[in-house]
């Protein structure tokens, strides 16, 4: 007997990708159902070789449901994970609504699994940013060799970050600047279309960016709250996958081969560093794969204890539906829930 599980958000980027992930990778399911707003009733979308009709949200009992994969944003969230969850149904949340509550573990499984235990509180698991679960998963294991003290990174962020609808405007403000058309800014904040933007997600009073808090703060939650790290977030044109530049100083020496291959035997790592033409990831690369790429290992000469590297990974994956799909599988493997219909 195997379980019952909802995709809330199933007609977004995220929501797609969840379906064919659970799919891909032999999740448990007898059932899946897809759910999403009342303007999206009716609409279909594929769960392997089978069509789901999208059922509404706001109406669903989740009382015989065993997991939710909620990807619907913050405020459907906030207004719909306490209930779910009320009901007996797992919540693993992709927004940032609970992120940041005490009684909601924040897991990326290859770095704090353990965490995971708390979820009976509220029933409700979050999902970290995207840029965060790709810097965690390569910081992790460098953490355990050489305790890290400080953390400087410089974000790439790919438009699907942004949704549909920015992937959407880069296309079209791409082909509006090849034949000449007026070009038009509704998504973001200024052209992104053969320009970058540093600005993601609203300012904050101390001039960073929301985007930038959430990695300082995230990391700070999964991985040891003891790290600084301050964060400079930026979109490019690119369709799919974060790059990031990070710079590391540790509180123990650590040299470039060591980090390299502490990071070759890393849980959900790749080492693809080769210090030629080509030799590194590139985010087009990165789309459609489940990795976190690590190029351009390097030791930093202006501190004592540093190394700068070249992060990257399939935001929609990784960063958000992969991480969600390993949170339910970590449920299973450690038999922290089991099939209601069974149980009945
Ligand atoms: C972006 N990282 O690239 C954002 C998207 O808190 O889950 C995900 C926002 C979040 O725009």
């Amino acid at each position: 007997m195997g379980f019952k599980i909802a995709v809330a958000g199933a007609t977004g980027n995220v929501g797609r990708e969840m379906l064919n992930i659970l799919e891909e990778r032999g999740f448990p399911a007898d059932e899946v159902v897809a759910l999403a707003s009342r303007r999206s009733f009716g609409t279909e979308v594929s769960y392997g070789d089978r069509t789901l009709k999208v059922k509404t949200l706001d109406t669903y009992d989740f009382s015989d449901t065993d997991i939710c994969l909620m990807s619907a944003g913050g405020n459907v969230s906030k207004e719909h994970s306490p209930r779910i969850g009320r009901q007996g149904c797992v919540v693993i949340d992709n927004s940032s609504a609970w992120r940041y509550d005490q009684d909601v573990p924040l897991i990326v499984p290859e770095v704090n699994p353990d965490a995971i235990d708390g979820f009976t509180r509220k029933n409700i698991i979050a999902n970290p940013n995207c840029s965060t679960a790709q810097l965690v998963v390569a910081l992790k294991p460098l953490h355990e060799a050489a305790k890290i003290t400080r953390v400087v990174v410089s974000t790439y962020q790919s438009v699907s970050g942004a949704g549909k609808d920015g992937m959407d405007e880069l296309f079209t403000q791409t082909r509006a600047v090849y034949v000449a058309d007026p070009v038009e800014s509704k998504k973001f904040t200024k052209r992104i279309a053969f320009n970058v933007i540093p600005h993601i997600d609203v300012f904050m009073e101390d001039g960073y960016t929301k985007e930038e808090w959430k990695m300082m703060a995230e990391t700070k939650k999964i991985l040891d709250p003891k790290i600084k790290l301050t964060a400079t977030c930026v979109r490019v044109p690119v369709f799919i996958g974060h790059s990031e530049a990070v710079n590391v100083e540790f509180e123990r020496p650590i040299s470039a081969e060591e980090a390299r291959d502490i990071l070759r035997d890393a849980p959900g790592c790749l080492v693809i560093d080769k210090r030629e033409d080509g030799g590194y990831i590139t985010p087009l690369e990165s789309a459609g794969e489940d990795a976190t790429y690590i190029s351009r290992i390097r030791e930093d000469i202006t501190v004592e204890n540093g190394l700068s590297m070249w992060v990257v990974s399939d935001n929609l994956r990784k960063g958000a539906a992969l991480n969600a799909i390993q949170i339910a599988e970590l449920l299973v493997a450690r038999g922290l829930i089991q099939p209601k219909k069974q149980a009945a």
